[in-house]
């Protein structure tokens, strides 16, 4: 007999949470590769085109297919009680798949996508709900939070743990042979306007606040075939707005990006590419900026973090400042509007004081494109995270809380004077 398996996208519990292209690809990917073996249904809490809440005026989205979440203020939890700032659960309501669960005939697996350490509650409140409805289905959990905290991740209840990248286990388990040829299974979606693709793994550079290096390994081109079948079945879905989660996008780009790019262009599509997971900007050249313009590039976030030369050394010289400022001159020069490039600065990193990130944001300025403050969430297993253990209790994934770890380090004041600077600055360009 066909198994039945439940897909769930849980939600959000954070003191901030907003759609910036959010899809649970490893999710999709996953059901893809299983795609005709089982029968899927595929309850995504973060789907904003959802019918209850699509016609919601304040969650509309953006030209890029960006928008807020349906939310709700919730207490703190305990170990966050000391955060000036409210608390919320973003997401379809609770009862909704309560009722789901009860109206539908129990499946034999529930796979549950995992991402933020720190968004952890939501996993559970979905553990919860299933194992109380449909109490012989088995539970399967992968994706961040699994493959970060194995051990907290544990005691949540699951049948199966899927960290890392390793399938083989989630294959046995199913007993079901996948093919992995397929792309991810977008079909799952009944409306769609955003989609992600993925060309890559892993990243040629080890930065000192970053898990990809520990969990990916060295730089992989995915197979192309694949990638440009995917983009096909999304532009036949509807969506306008593609968003990159390649984790370095343009590292050899002359065998993955530049490829996949030209045939979009000798294909005719026409799509909004993204790049909301940093760019190495060390990697743009002319060319490439052209390509990119060509292709349907819209938006462009370069990870950038500080403008200090020490700091950068010390955290793995993945970009110097001579380097983003070329990235942006041939960016510009290929015809990107300067208020759709955005360059990354760390909030809140341990070692701020040799960041300068006060210079960091005026030096962004003086390049008139705009900056973007993101908040440090310390990561277990990666030297900066674990350094943090000074300030947090690290075993505690509500800890690693990218909006409250700045504010347990620098204050509430100290964060909030930076983020208002980070705003003044970017009304101060023509474009904005
Ligand atoms: C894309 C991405 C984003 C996107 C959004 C992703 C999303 N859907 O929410 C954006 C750009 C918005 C983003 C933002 C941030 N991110 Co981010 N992001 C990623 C990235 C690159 C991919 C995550 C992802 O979707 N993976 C799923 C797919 C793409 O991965 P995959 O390899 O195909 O998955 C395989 C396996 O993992 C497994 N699998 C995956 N899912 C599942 C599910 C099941 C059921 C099973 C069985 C298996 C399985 O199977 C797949 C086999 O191929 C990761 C790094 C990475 N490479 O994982 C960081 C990462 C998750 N982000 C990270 C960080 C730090 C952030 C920010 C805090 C940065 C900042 N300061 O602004 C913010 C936080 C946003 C917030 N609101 O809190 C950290 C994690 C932090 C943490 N404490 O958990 C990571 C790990 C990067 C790092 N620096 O180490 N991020
Ligand atoms: S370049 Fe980006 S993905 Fe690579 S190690 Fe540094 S932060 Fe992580």
């Amino acid at each position: 007999m066909t198994a039945k398996i439940l897909l769930v996208n849980p939600p959000i519990y954070d003191f901030a949470a907003y759609d910036f292209w959010l899809k649970p690809y490893g999710l999709l990917s996953i059901a893809g590769y299983l795609r005709g073996k089982a029968d899927f249904a595929l309850f995504d809490y973060l789907d904003r085109l959802h019918p209850v809440i699509a016609t919601q005026k304040n969650l509309e989205s953006d030209r890029w297919g960006r928008g807020r979440f349906y939310g709700k203020i919730i207490p703190n939890p305990i170990c966050l009680e000391a955060i000036p700032r409210y608390f919320r659960r973003f997401g379809l309501p609770r009862d909704m798949f309560k009722s789901f669960l009860e109206r539908t005939k129990p499946f034999d697996f529930a796979l549950i996508q995992t991402t933020m350490t720190y968004w952890y509650l939501g996993v559970k409140e979905v553990i919860e709900d299933i194992r109380r409805a449909w109490p012989t289905t088995k539970i399967i959990l992968g994706g961040n939070y699994v493959t970060l905290c194995k051990s907290h991740a544990e005691k949540l209840g699951a049948d199966l743990l899927v960290p890392g990248t390793n399938l083989e286990p989630l294959w046995k388990y199913l007993e079901i042979e996948p093919d992995l040829g397929q792309p991810a299974l977008w079909q799952a979606y009944e409306k769609l306007n955003v989609g992600v693709l993925k060309l890559s793994e892993g990243c040629p550079f080890s930065c000192t606040y970053c898990s990809v290096p520990k969990v990916y390994g060295k730089f992989k081109a995915r197979p192309l075939q694949r990638s440009l079948a995917e983009l096909e079945l999304l532009v036949k879905k509807g969506v306008q707005n593609i968003a990159f989660y390649d984790d370095a996008l343009l590292c050899e780009a002359d065998k993955v990006l530049a490829p996949f790019l030209n045939e979009v262009i000798k294909r005719k599509i026409k799509i909004n590419f993204h790049t909301p997971n940093g760019l190495g900007a060390r990697f743009v050249n002319k060319e490439l900026a052209k390509l990119m313009i060509q292709a349907g590039f819209k938006t462009f976030y370069l990870g950038f973090e500080s403008a200090s030369p020490q700091w950068q050394q010390d955290t793995g010289s993945k970009v110097s400042c001579d380097e983003l400022a070329q990235a942006v001159e041939h960016l510009i020069s290929a015809g990107a509007k300067p208020s759709n490039i955005t360059a990354y600065q760390i909030l809140g990193h341990p070692h701020i004081d040799i960041q300068q990130l006060e210079a960091t944001m005026y030096f962004v300025n003086s390049l008139d494109i705009r900056g973007m403050l993101a908040d440090f969430s310390p990561i277990p297993g990666t030297p900066d995270g674990e350094y943090c253990r000074k300030w947090v209790d690290m075993d505690e994934p509500l800890m690693h809380n990218k909006t409250a770890f700045p504010i347990i380090l620098l204050g509430f004041d100290e964060t909030n004077h930076l983020k208002d600077l980070q705003r003044k600055l970017n009304r101060t360009f023509p474009d904005a």
